[in-house]
């Protein structure tokens, strides 16, 4: 059996549209999960979206639409954002779903019985923009009287009877549980300042709201819906069938890794696991979380006008650009700037010349000068080894990489290979062998197409469409571009259809 690896996105809000921030998490985990799939393992990736609470709700009535259809609407076009971004998720659940309410009712009784909830009032700063409830403590002070989250969020004072989880009681717990699992939490940074926070201490958390009616009712209570987090991170439960443990994804959870944004991470890493192990359920393994994008050097927002959305920058300058581009552009944990000059710089440089170039070079000559075979292989060269060596190194060096999430390393191990290729074609030239040693011209460009295929292989999560077309070109049939099947050498003589470019030029378009 294989096996098993479950994956997950943040679910989004439907408040507004998409934004390249949505799309980098989603991307990041679809990347993941491709590369498991290709490296033998029976995946699970989730996506979807988070419906219910004030947020939405209020989103709703300024569009002059009743929640549901609201909600209905939005929730389409994160699918259709999913659809253009090439994600492979198995499943996009969404919270208004009845299999979502019926699991988090379920949840809730679990706590309840656990005596984990017990009913009080919530007297405090609440961040309808976060969802979250803070401290005082936690507020900046603005000079007109108002004050601010940490996040910028504008809070209210809210007072109303609520229902509580016992979070203070799980600090010694959840202490436990990060030293006990270091990778628990990523990156370090972030994992420390999480500890840091929980050490501070836990205060009971409300999870149940009376002043609005968008989201699911507190089973017995109906005067009370849940606490939106409450229901939100219960989403990843619900996608598996739990409680049934013959569900068929039943035996996905634990998931492997949830990948947020580091702005989620209190909920994912103190709240989750907290609420989990009340209610007797295995935490996830691994929260990795990732920095912000700002654009052109400026944090997005409405305000300012410069929030990109994803389709139109697939549109500008292609979908495995774009993903490769915000892999390759920062690592996963830090924040990254994104900008039309660093966008060009990355399709020119690295995949029109560097990959481009050499993969057109390759097959052009083996379709001049080798009857469109694929050559035999030849007993290699110190330097030809060299080479191969590298390039059969690339699996193991992008599966350390990908536990880790840093994908920009991963792509660098890659480019490293296709520098040095591109070193090697250029010091064998086979163009100049073509007369002197047709041989060694035929054993060169044989190195260099069984190169060009283990780094094709590996980047297919990034870029799926251009990869296939690459691979197609190398002549490797659909059943062989597995990790494992690397090990298998192509057959000698393989017929190649005719070399096409995979990797356009970026042109300014004429003013
Ligand atoms: O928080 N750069 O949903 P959300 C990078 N519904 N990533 C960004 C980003 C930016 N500028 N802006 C947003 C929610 N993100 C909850 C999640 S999960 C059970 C519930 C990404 O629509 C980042 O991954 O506000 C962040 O965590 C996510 O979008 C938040 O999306």
């Amino acid at each position: 059996m294989k096996p098993k690896f479950y994956v997950t996105t943040p679910i989004y809000y439907v408040n507004g549209a998409p934004h390249i921030g949505h799309a980098y998490t989603s991307i990041a985990a679809d990347v993941l999960a491709r590369f498991k799939r290709l490296d033998g393992y029976d995946v699970f990736f989730l996506t979807g979206t988070d419906e219910h609470g004030q947020k939405v709700e209020k989103a709703a009535a300024e569009a002059g639409l009743d929640p549901q259809a609201f909600v209905d609407k939005v929730s389409a076009d994160f699918r259709d954002m999913a659809a253009k971004m090439g994600l492979s998720n198995d499943d996009f659940i969404r919270t208004t779903e009845e299999r979502h309410k019926r699991v988090c009712a379920e949840l809730w009784r679990r706590l309840e019985q656990r005596g984990e909830i017990y009913l009080g009032a919530y007297e405090g700063w609440y961040a309808v923009r976060d969802e979250a409830f803070y401290d005082e403590d936690e507020l900046t002070a603005r000079p007109d009287g108002t004050r601010v989250a940490p996040s910028g969020a504008p809070v209210e004072w809210v007072r109303e009877p609520s229902y509580f989880f016992r979070l203070s009681q799980w600090q010694d717990r959840l202490l436990a549980h990060y030293e006990a699992h270091p990778e628990f939490i990523a990156p370090n940074s972030r994992r420390n300042e999480v500890l840091s926070f929980v050490r501070g201490g836990l205060r009971d958390l409300s999870v149940s709201r009376t002043s609005f009616r968008w989201g699911i009712p507190v089973p017995g209570d109906p005067a009370h819906v849940m606490y939106v987090w409450l229901d939100a991170l219960t989403n990843y439960l619900t996608a598996t069938g739990w409680p049934d443990e013959h569900a068929p994804r039943a035996a996905f959870w634990p998931a492997d890794v949830h990948l947020i944004g580091k702005d989620i991470l209190r909920f994912h890493a103190i709240y989750w696991p907290a609420f989990l192990m009340a209610a007797g359920v295995a935490p996830p393994k691994r929260v990795s979380s990732n920095g912000w994008w700002t654009v052109e050097g400026e944090k997005m927002s409405k305000s300012l006008g410069n929030v990109i959305e994803p389709r139109a920058l697939v549109a500008t300058y292609g979908l495995d650009q774009v993903r490769y581009f915000f892999m390759r552009e920062k690592p996963f944990g830090a924040d990254g700037s994104m900008s039309h000059a660093a966008l060009v710089s990355r399709i020119n440089v690295e995949l029109a010349n560097d990959l481009g170039n050499l993969a057109q070079r390759t097959l052009a000559q083996i379709a001049r000068n080798c009857d469109a075979r694929l050559p035999a292989r030849a007993g290699p060269t110190a330097e030809d080894a060299a080479l191969l060596d590298a390039a059969a190194a690339l699996p193991a060096l992008m599966r350390e990489r990908m536990e880790r999430q840093t994908f920009h390393e991963g792509l660098e191990e890659v480019w490293k290979v296709i520098r040095a290729a591109n070193g090697y074609i250029d010091r064998q030239a086979p163009w100049a062998l073509r007369k002197t040693d047709p041989a060694r011209m035929a054993a060169v460009l044989r190195v260099l197409a069984d190169a060009l295929r283990s780094i094709a292989t590996v980047l297919q999560p990034f870029m799926p469409d251009s990869m296939a077309k690459m691979l197609d070109q190398l002549g490797v049939p659909a059943e062989a571009r597995s990790l494992a099947a690397l090990a298998v050498p192509l057959p000698d003589g393989v017929a190649l259809p005719p070399p096409v470019g995979v990797f356009p030029r970026y042109v300014e378009p004429a003013a």
